[in-house]
């Protein structure tokens, strides 16, 4: 099913939507460009993969040397509806022409207006909502818990273990991985505590007891008094797709709700359609106090938000959240945009079709090479973790490797997990069938010849 995706808006040549490798990877341009960029970007920004992209559409990305890679990794699940997709960028450039920044908190617009509507209708809960937007990921965290703190007059800030939130000062805190997040960046924001998750590769507990674990490490290491939210992910992202226990965030959700702690839910890599519904926590039952959006709700634009009860979002004072770029008129447009084009093209279902092509090749996988320990995750936010069957020592050595024959052959892969060994697949919903197997094919090829290696060194 090889298509060609319509890239009118864009004005560029149509770009073939298969993978096509003419040059070793990187390529000679890109070699060029790191160089380039050696001497003027510092060394704190990496990259997992040193090719340079020129253009990008539908579930391909083109790099300077003309090879195309299939992309499994959207920039970390932001592209979702897939690249450069015609009504997003048609939006966005009719906006560019109209008004490109006014900021909201001097004179507003009606886009800023109706991204706040169509995100007070499609997270969870039926009730009156309102919306902050923010620039990042880690900006939506930081006003979600000001306005908790607001809210509850607590200074107390819940995380569980696994959990990822941002680079800023506060969320730097609230991550579980020291390295390479913050790793000599401190002093740290206090009031951040870590609770015990719900992991059920590793623990083995039931939801119901992975929940007992967590409420009762937060109610005598805080005390439910001292706590002005429990901020999860329900899917957890960077710390390896981690899908927790039936029942686990519920029961979080209850203690939370009858003991006045405002239940966030991260949505930042989990939402915006990526597990075939608009937000994962419609999965697990969830109606959180506050949703964090971003990545995937802007296809690339830069645009994130805190949507939530109508009584905690209006505790903050007049003049109290805002920023200069903030639900910028551009973003904005290109949101509303995803938002109607979600609707027309069909995209819940397109996550579920790519659970369904995908899922069963991971689980072929897994029974064909022991070291794929588990298979998780829901819609187009799959995992498999890499490890010993046995004792589930992790073998971050084994996602590596896969990476990079995957990247040799023109497949963009990601990792995740606290241990790098969890190799994690979030396409954009525009990916076909047929990549979706070839891809599987070219990492099976890779777990082969790792094991192979494997062998013979301990021989
Ligand atoms: N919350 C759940 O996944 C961003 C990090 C990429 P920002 N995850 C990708 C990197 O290495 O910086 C993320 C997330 C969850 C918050 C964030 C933060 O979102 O838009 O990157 O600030």
């Amino acid at each position: 099913m090889t298509n060609t995706l319509d890239t009118t808006a864009t004005g560029s040549e149509p770009i073939e939507q298969t993978r096509r490798v003419v040059t070793e990877i990187p390529g000679p341009r890109s070699r060029e460009l790191h160089e380039r960029r050696l001497a003027v970007v510092p060394k704190g920004v990496s990259s997992a993969l040193p090719v340079y992209i020129e253009k990008a559409h539908g579930a391909i990305l083109v790099d300077v040397d003309g090879n195309q890679f299939i992309d499994f990794g959207a920039g970390i699940g932001v592209t979702t509806v897939g690249h450069t997709v015609e009504p997003v960028v048609q939006a966005a450039a009719e906006q560019l022409g109209d008004v490109l920044h006014t900021l909201f908190t001097i004179t507003p617009y009606e886009e800023y207006v109706r991204v706040a509507e169509l995100l007070a209708e499609h997270t969870p809960g039926d009730f009156a909502k309102k919306t902050v937007l923010v620039n990042s990921g880690a900006e939506a965290v930081e006003n979600g818990v000001k306005i908790a703190r607001k809210h509850t007059g607590r200074n107390g800030v819940a995380v569980l273990d696994h959990a990822y939130h941002g680079r800023t000062n506060l969320t730097m805190a609230m991550n579980y991985k020291a390295s390479p997040y913050a790793t000599g960046f401190g002093p740290f924001a206090g009031d951040v505590y870590r609770a015990p998750n719900s992991y059920p590769f590793h623990d083995g507990l039931s939801g119901a007891d992975a929940a007992k674990r967590t409420i009762t490490y937060l109610e005598k290491t805080v005390g439910a008094e001292d706590l002005a939210c429990l901020v999860v992910e329900p899917i957890q992202g960077e710390g390896g797709f981690i899908v927790p226990a039936d029942g686990y965030l519920p029961a979080l959700q209850e203690w939370c709700t009858a003991n006045g702690v405002v239940f966030i839910a991260d949505e930042i890599q989990s939402g915006m359609a990526r597990t075939g519904a608009y937000f994962a926590s419609e999965h697990f039952g969830l109606v959180p106090d506050l949703v964090l959006s971003a990545k995937g709700i802007a296809a690339g634009l830069p645009l994130a938000g805190v949507t939530g009860r109508a009584e905690i979002m209006d505790a903050a004072q007049p003049g109290g959240l805002g920023g200069t770029f903030g639900g910028n008129p551009v973003a904005a447009a290109a949101s509303i945009a995803v938002f109607e084009h979600i609707e027309q093209a069909g995209l819940l279902a397109e996550a579920r079709r790519i659970e369904g092509t995908l899922k069963p090749l991971l689980l072929e996988l897994q029974q064909k090479h022991p070291i794929v320990a588990d298979v998780r995750g829901i819609g187009a936010m799959l995992a498999i973790e890499l490890a010993d069957p046995e004792t589930h020592e992790p073998d971050g050595a084994a996602v590596t490797a896969i990476i990079q024959h995957a990247a040799k052959n023109g497949v963009l892969l990601l990792s995740a997990g606290t241990y790098a060994n969890v190799l994690r697949f979030l396409p954009s919903l525009a990916v076909t069938d047929e990549q979706i197997r070839e891809a599987v094919a070219i990492i099976d090829e890779a777990i082969g010849d790792h094991a192979g290696k494997a062998v013979l060194t301990t021989v």
